[in-house]
């Protein structure tokens, strides 16, 4: 069936709208192309461009000469921070990183944005992304995870745009389905957070098969990295290292240790997104290393790099554990090597190895936190209180 997201809009490009331009950094970034190979004419949309992928999907796409237009949420505070390093200068005449307000809640925001835009490329990074959270909202989470997808591609449709689509699916659907796990393993989804990613890659599926558009779903095992949130569990492990190594704290607090996680290294699975999008045809792949250690593994490992026993230092907290927890994924990535040329180069030991010592050096670059105290006289003496986070 023929589709709006083939009509040539190139020429209904405009860049109003745009709310925040960075210009492109001035030095080369990593993994960045060669002058002659880079492809200036191409525009990327990232949802989710304040997240760890996104940062490193849009400094990618910076360096491989791309335009790059990111959807950013209205916050209070800053959160931009994983950008910040690609800021130059606002005024300058090549920017060539935009962002732009909206929500993935918001679907006549995305399709105005998207006709304004008219990318080639759409990436939807954007979710509500942490399993436990998800168990806690599981609304949201169907909302913004599961809805938002279909909201991004009816945007994509209703703005009459051509572009290639990549759905950032999740090992997290093949739930309590045992290992190895490839594109054609049955899902059986353990978690709310499941649930809507189940969503989201089959409303991808069935928008390719409906109306025919270049829409992919990357399956991806856990990617980590220095810009890993601080509440999953490798970088809430490679913190407290840092920390404890430091005299700062004492013990870390754990939930379940046995659990099974294939984990990779972040900006590999951004630049396997990217090559999903660079096939002649559009498909579906499993990205992950094919190894699997468990969590305490992985403490062990990291507590070790630092010359630290971890059983000294973690204890147990049942609200780390989950109503239904998912016990074991190793992913096939044979898919993705055959077809896109795709293989992981760092495994889980390495990556507990290299975040440790990023965050050994983020500790040392550390600013002491401050905030004001309230001058009124009525004013009640602060204590400290509060959860720890998840
Ligand atoms: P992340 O660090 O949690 O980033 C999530 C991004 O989504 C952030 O930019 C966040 O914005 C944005 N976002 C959340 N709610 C939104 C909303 N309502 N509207 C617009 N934007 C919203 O996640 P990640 O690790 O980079 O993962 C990227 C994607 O891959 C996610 O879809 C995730 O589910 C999926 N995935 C990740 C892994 C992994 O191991 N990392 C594995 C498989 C799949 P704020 O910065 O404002 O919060
Ligand atoms: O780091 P986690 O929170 O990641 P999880 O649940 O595997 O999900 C991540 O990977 C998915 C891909 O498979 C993504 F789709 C998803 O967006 C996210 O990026 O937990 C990993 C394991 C779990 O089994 C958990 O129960 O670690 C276990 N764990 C043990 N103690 C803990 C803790 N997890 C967290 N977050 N915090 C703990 O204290």
């Amino acid at each position: 069936m023929a589709s709006c997201f083939f009509k040539d809009v190139s020429a209904r490009h405009r860049k109003h709208g745009q709310l925040v331009a960075f210009p492109t950094v001035s030095r080369r970034l990593p993994g960045a192309a060669t002058q002659e190979s880079q492809d200036v004419s191409k525009r990327a949309f990232v949802t989710g461009i304040t997240g760890q992928d996104g940062s490193y999907l849009a400094e990618l796409l910076l360096g491989k000469g791309y335009e790059v237009h990111g959807l950013i949420r209205r916050a209070s505070t800053f959160n931009t921070a994983r950008l910040e390093h690609l800021y130059v200068d606002p005024h300058s005449a090549d920017a060539r990183l935009f962002l732009h307000y909206g929500d993935l809640s918001d679907g006549t925001r995305l399709v105005t944005l998207l006709a304004e835009v008219a990318p080639h490329e759409v990436y939807n990074l954007a979710a509500q992304s942490h399993v436990r959270v998800s168990f806690d909202e599981p609304e949201h989470t169907a909302d913004i995870t599961g809805t938002g997808t279909v909201r991004m591609l009816e945007a994509v449709r209703l703005a009459g745009i051509e572009t290639r689509f990549c759905q950032a699916s999740s090992s997290e659907l093949y739930g309590s389905t045992p290992p190895p796990q490839s594109e054609t393993t049955p899902f059986h989804p353990r978690s709310p957070y499941a649930a809507a990613k189940a969503y989201g890659y089959w409303i991808t599926r069935n928008y390719r098969e409906a109306y025919g558009p270049f829409a992919v779903n990357g399956i991806m095992f856990n990617h980590e990295s220095p810009r890993r949130g601080e509440t999953f569990v490798s970088r809430k492990i490679t913190r407290a290292v840092a920390a404890i190594r430091a005299g700062r704290e004492e013990f870390v607090y754990m939930g379940n240790l046995d659990a099974i996680r294939d984990w990779g290294y972040a900006p590999e699975y951004v630049e396997g997104m990217w090559r999903m999008l660079q096939a002649d045809e559009p498909d579906d792949y499993v990205l992950a290393t094919g190894t699997g250690i468990t969590v305490r593994e992985f403490l062990e490992i990291s507590f070790g790099h630092a010359d630290l026993d971890w059983e000294n230092h973690v204890k147990f907290d049942d609200r780390y554990l989950r109503p239904t927890e998912v016990a074991t994924l190793i992913g096939d990535p044979t898919k993705a090597r055959e077809k896109l040329g795709w293989q992981a180069t760092v495994d889980g030991r390495a990556l507990a190895r290299l975040m440790v010592n990023a965050d050994i050096e983020a500790l040392e670059h550390a600013s002491t936190p401050w905030i004001d105290e309230v001058r009124l006289d009525s004013w009640p003496t602060p204590t400290t209180h509060g959860t720890a986070p998840l």
